[in-house]
């Protein structure tokens, strides 16, 4: 029987990555940097998961010349791009995805448990339930692995099998919720079953290993959840 619930956060929740991508392109411009992500750009560039790593890659494409960030300089930008963002969410006008906000409160009703399994840091977690819920993370989910917690960040398993752990239950107890190819093949890596809600930033991507694709959660019932969650994998 399903016992858990496990969201995803960037994109799955909420459609975040274009406050994300606002951050970036902010810090960059604080740094004297002429780097700029647009939306096509970024569409790929999400391909690689978290921050750190994603300008780490993006350095990568450069010439030679223009790659002079050091791994700590990185870092410390990356610290500031999360100030930045947890400031976007801040001023308010993120909305959770359709059907989110009612598919965790029934959840919640029924006595079913509640993580997170997000590539992105906990900050940017907190910014997120306090702009859309007005609580804590901890308000809302009974466990939350995020971000730095694991080595290697989506499409490695290594996220959700934290979450599961902390969960103390089975991945058949348990449905995944995401947005992504990279968090699919984590979810499933992990032996999950997975809804995906593609987003913004994703719907032109394979999702043919999920239980199911549907563009938004709205309508979903935990009875469905329990039916998908049963199915052979
Ligand atoms: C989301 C991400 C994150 C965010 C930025 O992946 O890859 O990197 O874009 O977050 P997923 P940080 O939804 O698959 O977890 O800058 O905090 O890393
Ligand atoms: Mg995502």
């Amino acid at each position: 029987t399903l016992e858990a619930l496990i969201f995803d956060v960037d994109g799955t929740l909420a459609e975040t990555e274009e406050a994300h991508r606002a951050a970036f392109n902010h810090v960059f411009a604080d740094w004297g940097l002429d780097w700029h992500w647009s939306q096509p750009r970024y569409r790929e560039l999400l391909k690689t998961t978290g921050g750190k790593e994603r300008i780490r890659a993006w350095q990568q494409t450069l010439p030679e010349a223009a790659r002079h960030l050091s791994d700590d300089e990185i870092a410390r930008m990356h610290r500031e791009k999360t100030a930045i963002y947890t400031g976007i969410l801040a001023e308010g006008g993120l909305a959770l995805r359709p059907g989110v906000a009612k598919l965790i409160a029934s959840a919640r009703a029924e006595g079913l448990r509640l993580a997170v399994a997000t590539t992105t840091n906990m900050p940017n977690v907190e910014a997120l339930t306090r702009c859309c819920w007005n609580a804590e993370p901890h308000e809302v989910f009974d466990v939350i692995a995020a971000g730095d917690e694991v080595a290697a960040k989506k499409p490695a398993p290594d996220v959700f099998e934290l979450a599961l752990k902390r969960l103390g239950l089975p991945p058949a107890a348990c449905i995944a919720f995401e947005d992504s190819l990279n968090g699919l093949i984590s979810a499933r890596g992990a032996g999950l079953a997975v809804v995906v809600t593609p987003s913004i930033f994703t719907d032109d991507q394979d999702f043919s290993g999920a239980e199911l694709v549907t563009a938004c959660l709205e309508g979903l019932t935990l009875g469905d959840l329990e039916r998908l969650s049963a199915s052979e994998r």
